[in-house]
């Protein structure tokens, strides 16, 4: 993606918005971006001993994101011991530089999962990792779609693209033997000795049985330490991998358009051992869209019902992909948060992104959540292309139609492997995501009519007056009367509501459910 050398732990060492002093010292690649002889790779092939790998996300390095489980690296860890090779997890988020430093250096292979926020982090340490002579692997949705930035980098010896349960045990295996010939055999694997790329083969199809994968090795990532630093204890489970949507913004490079989904009874067992094992606050499905295919849905809430298992779980889906009596036994069977993609409330916005949507089904939608006694929280995008005030405005009104209990605003970011990015070049500031790549807050995107400024401006108005509005008076009262009709329809929760007025019933484990449910 960038034609020059990267210069990374220079400009990260000295970024106010770094919280962190980053590892390793100035750029040391070429202005064409290859190893300059300082940073050339030591030859990779040693002798034959069992390699330990070590699989780590590193943070960020414009935003902290929400202290979430990883379960990138978690599933792999579980695909590395089911095949037997040793493997150690970790996470920089909850480490300190040392704590980094020494798991690094007591490994031989290190892979780093990154998205890409975090690429230039993970570039700082595997130039550390490889002037300690390890093996550095790069994996995760910003390689799959943009190797050259970390094989440019000199501080990597591999890119491994795609869904790599089956292809990273199999590439780990491959340098175990020392044989070329059989690391140009493992799919997905990029690699680059003295400067030349000498493997580049294209990402494996994707995983067609998910039901196959071993379960993400939780066992293996700190999740006390997760825990304390999130009082939700929240933890992450997938149902389904690919989405069949076509949003410009989204990376469908990695899952795919097909809808590859687990059997209900695995996804149940999984959830049973995570709520047993590891007591969280609540669980969130990441699956892009969980209701997707709603008969599936009806039968998971079914047999967490059967089982009795009792905890709060979170949603990711459409408005387009939700009934009320689906929302309905979702309710029953523990959900008490519906996170919706809108991304805005102007009909010629929804439909430059290629949403899909209209406002009247985002408006119906949250009503149904909210009928259902389920909280609804919205995700929206400012600053998309050629986005007017009018369209702000339009989204603005259509939000207080709709109420959701919350709304989380960024702003439109065109990412490598989007459509958008293909679209809009013209547009993308390439310096400017060189120097600061982005986050939720700012983007590389010039845009049309509004600055970094103003759209940052906009992306903070926008919450601020929908919490005022939300929090006045007519819409407290509103909130009450819903209150008052959900509880007549579900006495159930009535009568467990009144237990909690009564210190009868423990309180719910989460902030949020006050607006609603029992
Ligand atoms: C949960 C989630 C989050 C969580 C957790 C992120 C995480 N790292 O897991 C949170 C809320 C923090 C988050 C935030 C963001 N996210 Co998000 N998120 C997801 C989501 C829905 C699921 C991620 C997941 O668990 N996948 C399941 C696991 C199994 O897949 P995986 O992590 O990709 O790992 C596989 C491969 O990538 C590979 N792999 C991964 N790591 C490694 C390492 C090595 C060494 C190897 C060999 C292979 C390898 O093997 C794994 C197993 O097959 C995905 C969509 C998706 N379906 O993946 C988007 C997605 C990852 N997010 C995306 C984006 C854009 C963001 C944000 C930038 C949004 C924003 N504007 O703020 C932020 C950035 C946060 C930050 N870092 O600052 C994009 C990533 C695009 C990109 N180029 O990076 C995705 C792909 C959505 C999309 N389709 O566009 N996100
Ligand atoms: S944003 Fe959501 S609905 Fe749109 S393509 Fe991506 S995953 Fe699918």
């Amino acid at each position: 993606m960038f034609d020059e050398a990267d210069g990374i732990g220079a400009r990260e060492g000295t970024s106010a918005r770094t919280d962190r002093p980053l590892p390793g010292a100035g750029p040391t690649t070429s202005a064409v971006g290859l190893p300059t002889a300082g940073a050339r790779p030591a030859r990779l092939h040693r002798p034959n001993t069992m390699r330990k790998t070590l699989l780590t996300y590193v943070k960020p390095h414009v935003q902290e994101d929400p202290l979430a489980m990883i379960l990138g690296i978690a599933y792999l860890g579980g695909a590395m011991e089911q095949a037997g090779l040793p493997v150690e997890l970790a996470d920089e988020r909850i480490l300190n530089d040392s704590e980094m430093k020494e798991t690094i250096e007591r490994n031989d292979v290190i892979g780093f999962s990154a998205l890409t926020p975090n690429i230039r982090r993970a570039i700082a340490w595997a130039k550390y990792a490889k002037e300690k002579g390890k093996i550095t692997v790069m994996g995760g949705p910003h390689a799959s779609v943009d190797q050259g930035i970390f094989l440019d980098s000199g501080h990597f010896d591999y890119v491994i693209k795609g869904e790599a349960e089956e292809t990273l045990p199999q590439f780990i295996k491959a340098i175990e033997g020392g044989r070329d010939e059989d690391v140009k055999e493992v799919a997905g694997v990029a690699g680059v000795r003295d400067g030349e790329i000498w493997v580049d083969n294209p990402a494996p199809p994707l995983i067609k049985k998910l039901d196959d994968l071993p379960l993400p090795a939780r066992h293996l990532m700190p999740m006390e330490s997760f825990f304390k630093m999130n009082p939700e204890r929240l933890a992450y489970i997938f149902t389904t991998r690919g989405c069949p949507f076509k949003c410009i913004f989204c990376q469908k490079e990695l899952t795919g358009r097909g809808f590859r989904v687990r059997s209900t009874e695995l996804i149940v067992d999984e959830l049973e051992h995570i709520v047993k094992t590891y007591n969280p606050g609540v669980v969130l499905f990441v699956d892009e869209i969980l209701t997707l295919r709603k008969k599936r849905i009806h039968e998971m809430c079914d047999e967490i019902l059967r089982r009795g298992l009792k905890f709060e779980w979170i949603a990711n889906t459409r408005a387009d992909c939700v009934d009320y009596q689906l929302l309905k036994h979702m309710h029953r069977a523990g959900c008490r948060r519906i996170y919706y993609g809108w991304e805005s409330g102007s009909q010629r916005m929804l439909d430059v992104l290629k949403k899909d949507l209209t406002p009247e089904v985002i408006v119906e939608a949250a009503k149904m959540t909210r009928r259902a006694g389920i909280w609804a929280k919205v995700y929206l995008i400012v600053g998309s292309p050629d986005e007017t005030p009018q369209d702000v405005e339009e989204t603005q009104r259509v939000l207080k139609m709709a109420s959701p209990d919350l709304v989380r605003v960024s702003v439109f970011n065109p990412l490598i492997g989007t459509e958008s990015w293909d679209n809009y070049q013209a547009n993308i500031d390439l310096t400017d995501l060189r120097d600061n790549y982005v986050s939720s807050n700012r983007s590389a995107y010039v845009h049309e009519h509004f600055t970094q400024i103003e759209l940052e401006q906009i992306r903070k108005d926008m919450v601020r007056n929908y919490e005022k509005w939300y929090y006045a008076y007519p819409q407290r009262a509103r909130r009450l009367v819903e209150r008052t009709m959900y509880y007549l329809e579900n006495p159930t929760f009535a009568k467990k509501r009144v237990g909690r007025a009564l210190g009868l019933v423990p309180p719910p484990s989460n902030k949020v459910d006050h607006l609603h449910a029992g």
